[in-house]
C-alpha cells in the first residue's frame, strides 16, 4: 500500500519530506487534508496529525508527524540512497541546520505570508514588521553563505539533507523578492539544488497552487480573508512564530487576533 503524506504544496516542511521520498524513489500520495486551517480538520487527518498540521505521513497502520521525526523515519526505514552523511559530526551539522531553517528562518517567511496573503498588518506596522524581515533574512542568508563554504551542496560533495532542509526556505524568500542575489554562492547553489528533479517536483507543485489559475486563487485567498475577518479561519501562531511577530514589533496583531478569535495555538490531544 502506498504511503501518504498529507500535503499543501506551500508547507516549506512537506516538501521537505516530498523532496525526501522521490529523491529515495518512494511512491507516495500528497492529499490536502479538507479545511486546513479551519479547525474543522477531517477525521484522517486528525488521527495522523493531532497538531493538525501538515506534513503527516501514513504508512499502514504507522501515523507520524513532524517533519524532521518523518525524514529520520524515512532515512532508517529506507537507507538508500543515503541523504544524511555518514560521519557523526557532519551528521549532526545537518541535523542543526534543519532546525534553525524550520524555526527561525520558516518564522520571517511565515510573518510575511501573514502580512502580504492574509493582510494583518497595514501602513507604518506593515512597512516595519516588512523592514524587520528584509534585514533578518538578509543575515541568515549570510549565515546559510558562511555554512555552505566553497562546497556545491550543503551535505557535501552530493544533494542531500542539508539541502532538502534549506532549498524550501530559501525559496519562500525568492517568493518575496528576498531570495540570494544573482551571482552569489548562495544563488548559484539555489539554482543547482531547484535543477534537480525531486525540488522540481514540490516548486511545479507550489506555482500551480499559487497561481492556479490567478483568478482562482485570488477567489480563493479573498474568501479566506473573508473567513478570517469572521473567525471561521485561524492561522497557528506557535513558538517561532508567535516570538517572530512579538519580537519584530507586531504584538498588536496577536492582540487583535485574539480578538478576533482568528488565530489559534497548538491543541491538547485527543486520548
Ligand atoms: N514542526 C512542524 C510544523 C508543521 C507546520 O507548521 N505546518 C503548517 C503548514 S506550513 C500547518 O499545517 N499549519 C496548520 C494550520 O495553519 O492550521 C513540522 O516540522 O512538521
Amino acid at each position: 500500500m502506498a504511503l501518504t503524506v498529507f500535503d499543501h504544496p506551500l508547507s516549506p516542511y512537506a516538501q521537505k519530506v516530498k523532496i525526501a521520498l522521490t529523491e529515495k524513489g518512494v511512491p507516495f500520495s500528497a492529499p490536502l487534508p479538507t479545511a486546513l486551517g479551519s479547525g474543522q480538520v477531517d477525521a484522517a487527518f486528525q488521527s495522523a496529525s493531532p497538531r493538525g498540521e501538515v506534513p503527516a505521513l501514513v504508512d499502514g497502520d504507522l501515523r507520524i508527524f513532524d517533519s524532521t521525526i518523518i525524514l529520520e523515519y524515512i532515512e532508517d526505514r529506507w537507507p538508500d540512497p543515503p541523504l544524511l552523511p555518514a560521519d557523526p559530526a557532519s551528521r549532526a551539522h545537518m541535523r542543526m541546520l534543519e532546525d534553525v531553517m524550520d524555526t527561525h528562518y520558516e518564522a520571517i517567511n511565515w510573518g510575511l505570508a501573514e502580512l502580504v496573503h492574509f493582510g494583518r498588518a497595514k501602513g507604518d506596522l506593515a512597512a516595519t514588521l516588512w523592514q524587520r524581515a528584509t534585514e533578518q533574512t538578509q543575515r541568515w542568508q549570510a549565515w546559510l553563505t558562511a555554512q555552505l563554504g566553497d562546497s556545491d551542496w550543503f551535505t557535501g560533495d552530493r544533494f542531500g539533507w542539508g539541502d532538502l532542509a534549506v532549498i524550501p526556505y530559501v525559496n519562500g524568500s525568492t517568493g518575496f523578492e528576498l531570495g540570494p542575489k544573482p551571482g552569489t554562492p548562495l544563488h548559484t547553489w539555489q539554482q543547482r539544488a531547484n535543477a534537480r528533479p525531486s525540488v522540481t517536483t514540490v516548486n511545479e507543485a507550489a506555482a500551480s497552487m499559487a497561481m492556479g489559475g490567478s483568478e482562482a486563487a485570488a477567489a480563493g485567498m479573498k474568501a479566506v480573508r473573508g473567513m478570517l475577518e469572521r473567525g471561521e479561519f485561524k492561522r497557528e501562531y506557535r513558538d517561532h512564530r508567535l516570538e517572530w511577530i512579538i519580537k519584530s514589533g507586531g504584538l498588536e496583531v496577536v492582540t487583535r487576533g485574539l480578538e478576533k478569535g482568528n488565530i489559534r495555538f497548538t491543541p491538547e490531544f485527543p486520548a
